[in-house]
C-alpha cells in the first residue's frame, strides 16, 4: 500500500490548546506521526512518498472562498493588527445569529470562521493544512490510477472542518476533498466511512444535501462527546441527500461488541449504496486508552476493523484523522491498514 506524507505538518504546532479552562500542550501534536511512521517502517510498508504541492483547484471548488482567504491571510492580518498570541477565537456567531456575516476586524473574522476554540492558528498552520490535503490528494491520484488502496498520513486532520469553518484540530477537510476528486474523476457514487471516535461534522455538513456521496460515521454520542451539536442518528440527509447520511452514535464504554456491530451496519449500508470508491476517515481514538475519548477498543480490534473494511472490495483511500494515546497511535493505525491488506 502506498503511503503519502509531508514533513510540512510540523509547521502547525500551537503552544496551547484550551482544555478544561487551562492552556495545555495540544493533544494533536507533531510527534503523533512519528509513532505511525515507525510502525509503518517496522512492519514493512513502502517508504512514505512526499505528495508534492497541494492542488488548490479541487479545494476551491468545495470550500467557501472567504474561508480560504481567511486561512491564507488571517495570520498576517492578526500580526498586522498588533495581536501578540496565537489565533484563538473569543467570539462566535451562535444561536439566532443566522444572518451573521464576515466582519472586517480580524478578531471578528477569526470567530466567524471558528467552530471550536481549542484550535489555535499559528504562522505555519495554513501551509501545514495544505500539505495534509496534498497527501490526501496524492493518495486519491494513486488509487484513481489503479492502486487498490493508499494511505494519506494527514496531519492536521480534517473531518471537523466544514466548507467555511475550522476547529476540532481541523482546517481543510481532507476526506471530503478526496471524495470530490473521485466524483470529478468520473465515479458516480462515493462513500465516506468515518471511524474516528468523534463525529465528522464537517464531512457530514459538506455532503448533507447530496445524494452522490454517502457519509457513514461511528462516534461518541453527541450528548456526551465533541463536537456535541451534530452526529445524532436522526440526521439522515436532506433534499437530494435524504438517506445518504448514516450516524451511528454509541454511548460511553462501547467496546468491540457494539462498535463492531455498528461497523457491520455501516458497511452493509455502503454496500447497498453501490459506490465506486471508498474514503476512510481513519481515526484511532476509539482506543481504550485514548485520553480524550470514551470507547474501549483494544489494539487487536483495529485489525478486525481493517479486515471488515476490506470485504467491501472497493478502491480505498485512508485519510488519517485522530488518535491521541501517543504510544499506541502507530500500532492501532497500522493494525487497520494491515487488517485491510490481509482481510
Ligand atoms: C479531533 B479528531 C480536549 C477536548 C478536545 C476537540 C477534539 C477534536 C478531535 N479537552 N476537543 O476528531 O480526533
Ligand atoms: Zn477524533
Amino acid at each position: 500500500m502506498q503511503v503519502f506524507f509531508s514533513e510540512d505538518h510540523r509547521l502547525h504546532f500551537p503552544q496551547a490548546e484550551l482544555s478544561g479552562g487551562q492552556f495545555v500542550t495540544p493533544y494533536e501534536r507533531p510527534s503523533r506521526v512519528e509513532y505511525i511512521l515507525r510502525q509503518l517502517r517496522e512492519r514493512g510498508f513502502d517508504q512514505p512518498a512526499d505528495p508534492g504541492p497541494c492542488d488548490m483547484a479541487p479545494i476551491r471548488g468545495l470550500m467557501d472562498p472567504g474561508f480560504l482567504r481567511f486561512l491564507e491571510t488571517g495570520w498576517d492580518e492578526w500580526i498586522a493588527a498588533g495581536m501578540k498570541g496565537e489565533m484563538i477565537s473569543a467570539t462566535n456567531p451562535v444561536r439566532r445569529t443566522q444572518m451573521a456575516r464576515e466582519p472586517r476586524n480580524i478578531d471578528g473574522k477569526l470567530g466567524y470562521y471558528c467552530l471550536a476554540q481549542e484550535t489555535a492558528i499559528t504562522a505555519g498552520t495554513w501551509r501545514a493544512a495544505q500539505s495534509s490535503a496534498a497527501s490526501a490528494q496524492a493518495a486519491q491520484r494513486a488509487v484513481a490510477e489503479g492502486a487498490g488502496a493508499a494511505f494519506a498520513l494527514c496531519r492536521p486532520p480534517g473531518h471537523h472542518a466544514t466548507a467555511d469553518m475550522f476547529g476540532g484540530y481541523c482546517f481543510l477537510n481532507n476526506a471530503a476533498i478526496v471524495a470530490q476528486m473521485f466524483r470529478d474523476g468520473g465515479a458516480d457514487r462515493v462513500a465516506i466511512l468515518d471511524i474516528d471516535f468523534h463525529h465528522g461534522n464537517g464531512t457530514q455538513d459538506i455532503f448533507y444535501e447530496r445524494g452522490d456521496v454517502l457519509f457513514a460515521s461511528i462516534h461518541g454520542a453527541p450528548e456526551d462527546a465533541f463536537p456535541y451539536f451534530l452526529g445524532y442518528a436522526d440526521e439522515t440527509g436532506a433534499g437530494a441527500g435524504e438517506g445518504a447520511n448514516l450516524n451511528l452514535p454509541l454511548l460511553p464504554g462501547a467496546g468491540w461488541d457494539q462498535w463492531g456491530s455498528a461497523l457491520d451496519t455501516a458497511i452493509a449500508r455502503i454496500r447497498d449504496f453501490g459506490p465506486q470508491a471508498l474514503v476512510v476517515s481513519l481515526g484511532v481514538d476509539a482506543f481504550k486508552d485514548d485520553p480524550i475519548s470514551f470507547f474501549k477498543l483494544e489494539s487487536g480490534d483495529f485489525t478486525r476493523a481493517g479486515a471488515a473494511i476490506a470485504r467491501l472490495n472497493l478502491p480505498t483511500v485512508f485519510c488519517m484523522e485522530g488518535g491521541y494515546a501517543i504510544e499506541a497511535v502507530g500500532i492501532n493505525t497500522v493494525n487497520v491498514l494491515e487488517g485491510f491488506l490481509n482481510g
